[in-house]
């Protein structure tokens, strides 16, 4: 098959993050027009970026993956605080924080799995975010107001059992995302 897909690896936090992005959405929705909200079965945290793939390299690549350490099922997660990229004045992404214990291993482990598919090294430092909202396209919005007060706030806490391998296809609607692979924790 020939072609190319734009894959990520990442880390549904749907059941999590749906709440707390209603409840933004609900109170800055219309104060601040220029966001375009992430839909809530889009809600993710992106552990490496991959890009445009060709689709012959889509298979040895999720096998490799699935050598890939992970924790135990039901590792614990918490969304806390939160900011904009790259500055919460002229912001083009808002984002919630994720912390959990197991992230920093896990994506270092998908990181050497991807390099050992032939991928180059990813130069950018791992900055676990969950995107909630993206300004539109060549545009940035003043979110300071709206950051106000998230710093320490506690979002939720609950669990992740898997990551997975998605596929990314860009659409003047949105992006709608499929997975391609899934890789279940222990
Ligand atoms: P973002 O949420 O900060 O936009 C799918 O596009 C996922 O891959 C998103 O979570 C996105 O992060 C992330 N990503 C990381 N690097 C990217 C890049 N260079 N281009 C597009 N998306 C990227």
């Amino acid at each position: 098959m020939s072609g190319e897909w734009r894959l990520f690896v990442a880390v549904s936090l749907e059941a999590l993050a749906a709440g707390p992005l209603e409840a933004i959405r609900t109170e800055w929705g219309s104060r601040l027009p220029g966001l375009r909200w992430v839909e809530r079965s889009n809600l993710h945290l992106t552990l490496r970026f991959l890009g445009e793939t060709a689709r012959e390299r889509v298979e040895p690549l999720v096998r490799r993956l699935e050598r890939v350490e992970r924790p135990a099922a039901g590792a614990p997660v918490r969304l806390a605080g939160g900011g904009a990229f790259p500055q919460p004045a002229r912001a083009r992404v808002i984002w919630l924080g994720v912390e959990a214990e197991w992230l920093a291993p896990l994506a270092r482990a998908v990181e050497a799995a991807i390099r050992e598919a032939g991928w180059p090294a990813e130069e950018r430092p791992f900055q676990p975010h969950l995107t909630v909202a993206r300004a539109r396209r060549g545009e940035s919005v003043d979110a300071a107001g709206l950051l106000e007060g998230w710093q320490g706030r506690l979002w939720a806490a609950g669990s992740v059992s898997e990551f997975a391998l998605y596929r990314s296809q860009l659409r003047p609607a949105g992006p709608l995302y499929t997975v391609v692979a899934r890789f279940p924790f222990r």
